[in-house]
């Protein structure tokens, strides 16, 4: 074993002077959570940033979620990807729904639309897609099935801060969209998370879920959760909104070298940027052949382990094989043959605004040799 730990991301840290004087203005005014200063303040500057009218923030990503489903009433059963992290899943058994998988497109990782469809029953109320990776679904198509059968669209856009498909937010999509704003995040709150709708109305609403269902001193409208977001994380959010673009700049240079050194590697495929998209660098997943390139997957991930490159098998395994899922008909591999075979050859690249030349040129050296 040698040379330091490169890990698969490290987190954007803002500049600790610049946080202890927002601690100390927190410290003055004695104000901790419950809507504060700092959380207004995150949730219009977040607005703005993002380009959407609302967002409501949250403790973390996975609270968005259950929320979201909450806020629209959504029941029966839902139309999901088993190619995702497993909060995803989790938030519809959480709701007693039952998910539906279907299979992705090998081109993005993303829930193939051309395969939703099918899987349409008249319990069906909504689809939750996930931008995997930060790569936008086929929006447009996603609608247009949900609007032919009046489901509502709940995005999973954890991995999707800052990504626009010409020029509009990705997160504007569908009837909602959910962030993650966790320390591995593009950007991030230490935990955190937000979720994103269209009206007045509906913000409303789920900052009453968010809150216990409180709509004031006496009133709970609804059976809600807590899923405040503090002042001490909202400050640190808008500090290292400052420096958020800095960082993905940082992945874009990191993004631009791996395709480069890593094109003419028999065997070794990954995905190249959509035209008309801004994207966010949020992970650099590799695809392994192993006929082609002369050793598995798994070979692979730990023979790079061994040089203390840690990359990770985002998204192995499927949410599908989980024993809580395992057991639904659309869980059977036959019904997912792209999203397997993605997983069983997918390792995620170290990838962060923090990264060396130095460390990128092991990661490159470990995959080449
Ligand atoms: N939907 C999707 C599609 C998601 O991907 C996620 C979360 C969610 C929903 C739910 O959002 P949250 O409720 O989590 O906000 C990580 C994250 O915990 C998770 O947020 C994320 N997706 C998932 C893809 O990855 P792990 O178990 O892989 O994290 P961990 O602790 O192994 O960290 C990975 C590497 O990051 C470490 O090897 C080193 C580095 N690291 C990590 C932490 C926590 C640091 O350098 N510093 C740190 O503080 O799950």
């Amino acid at each position: 074993m040698s040379d330091k730990q490169i890990t698969v991301t490290s987190p954007l840290l803002p500049p600790l002077d610049e946080f202890f004087s927002y601690l100390e203005d927190i410290w003055d005014k004695k104000w901790l959570t419950n809507n504060g200063y700092y959380h207004q303040e995150l949730e219009r500057a977040l607005c703005e940033y993002l380009k959407v009218p609302y967002i409501s923030l949250f403790t973390n990503g996975t609270l968005p979620l259950i929320c979201a489903l909450q806020a629209l009433r959504i029941s029966g059963e839902v139309i999901t990807t088993p190619y995702s992290f497993v909060a995803t899943t989790h938030s519809l058994w959480w709701n007693g729904i039952k998910p539906v998988f279907v299979d992705i497109d090998p081109q993005t990782c993303n829930i193939d639309p051309d395969k939703i469809e099918a899987a349409i029953t008249p319990k069906t109320t909504a689809i939750m897609p996930v931008h995997v990776y930060g790569k936008p679904c086929n929006t447009e198509k996603i609608q247009e099935i949900a609007d032919k059968y009046g489901l509502k669209v709940i995005y999973d856009a954890a991995h999707a801060f800052g990504v626009e498909v010409g020029g509009k937010s990705i997160i504007d999509a569908g009837d909602m969209s959910t962030l993650s704003f966790h320390a591995t995040k593009v950007y991030n709150t230490i935990e955190g998370g937000a979720l994103v709708c269209h009206d007045e109305k509906t913000k409303q609403r789920i900052d009453y879920l968010k809150n216990f269902g409180f709509a004031d001193e006496t009133t709970v409208v609804a059976p809600g959760i807590n899923g405040k977001m503090d002042e001490i994380r909202a400050a640190y959010g808008i500090l290292n909104l400052k420096y958020v673009d800095r960082a993905i700049e940082a992945r874009h240079q990191i993004a631009i070298r791996y395709r480069r050194e890593l094109r003419n590697v028999s065997g070794i495929s990954f995905m190249e940027d959509m035209p008309g998209v801004k994207h966010n660098y949020s992970y650099f997943p590799i695809f392994v052949n192993a006929e082609q390139y002369g050793m598995t997957r798994d070979e692979l991930y730990f023979k790079m382990r061994e040089a203390n490159v840690f990359g990770r098998r985002y998204f192995y395994p499927l949410i599908s094989e989980f024993s809580t899922y395992r057991g639904l008909s659309s869980a059977n591999p036959e019904n997912l043959p792209n999203a397997y075979r993605m997983a069983n050859s997918v390792i995620c690249l170290p990838m962060h605004h923090a990264l060396s030349k130095d460390e990128v040129g092991r990661v490159i050296e470990q995959v080449k040799k």
